[in-house]
């Protein structure tokens, strides 16, 4: 549980997000040379819609140029790949979408099995943000209304009371608006396990608003995809 215990020790942890459908293998050397200058912890590869065999081409690539452990946080079963450190084994406790509670767990247990990979049981709440995202396409579920704060804070403590070790506040990738201050303080105070949150984080105001109101975690993908100058930004000193 090396992944693990290394989140809950950590403070500020940032995970850049890749997700295989978006970026171009070729691109990998110069953009990992980036992570690695940066103050990245983490680097998560998913995303909704992936391609067969594409997340274990990526990841393959990546390892060769970075120590920064990869985590998976998988839209399928077919992402999962034994060449990555551990997996973000993704419950969407927001929904009621039974394939996404239980049914693709089911299915992924014979890969996990022949793998080495740390699996790390994980609450997803999707929450809403301006407009609507993949996840929600995907998985066919409705994001929890953002001034609904008890019912999102009581959900959170309905995951961790389940054994989930951590809970991610997720407003949707590209999202319009990023999980409310409001929001992650609230879920934050009711917690005993680390908070991860993303979706929608653009700049380095909202990434030090999301630390100040007790993410443990951020995630960022989009921002990097759409702009790599942003890595100026989040420089290692
Ligand atoms: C998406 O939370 C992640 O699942 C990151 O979102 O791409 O908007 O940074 P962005």
């Amino acid at each position: 549980m090396i992944v693990y215990k290394n989140i809950q020790k950590g403070n500020r942890q940032l995970a850049i997000l890749i997700d295989p459908d978006k970026f171009l293998v070729e691109k990998t050397a110069a953009f990992i040379e980036k992570v690695n200058h940066s103050i990245a912890t983490h680097i998560f590869v998913g995303g909704s819609i992936v391609d067969d065999f594409l997340t274990d081409i990526l990841v393959e690539e990546i390892k060769k140029h970075t120590t920064i452990p990869i985590v998976l946080f998988p839209g399928d079963v077919t992402q999962i790949t034994k060449k990555a450190d551990a997996i973000l084994f993704l419950s969407l406790i927001s929904g009621r979408n039974p394939e996404y509670l239980i049914g693709k767990h089911v299915e992924a247990v014979s890969k996990l099995k022949n793998s080495n990979l740390e699996v790390i049981p994980t609450g997803y709440i999707l929450i809403e943000s301006g407009k609507k995202t993949a996840v929600q396409q995907v998985t066919e579920t409705l994001p929890m209304p953002e001034n609904d704060i008890q019912n999102i804070v009581n959900t959170a403590k309905a995951g961790e009371l389940l054994g989930m070790k951590l809970i991610y506040l997720e407003a949707g990738s590209g999202a319009d608006f990023p999980v409310s201050t409001h929001i992650i303080s609230k879920v934050k105070k009711e917690l005993n396990i680390p908070l991860l949150v993303g979706g929608g984080i653009r700049t380095l105001e909202q990434l030090e608003k999301a630390y100040q109101s007790g993410a443990d975690l951020v995630v960022i993908g989009t921002a990097f995809e759409e702009d790599e100058l942003f890595f100026e930004s989040i420089k290692k000193h």
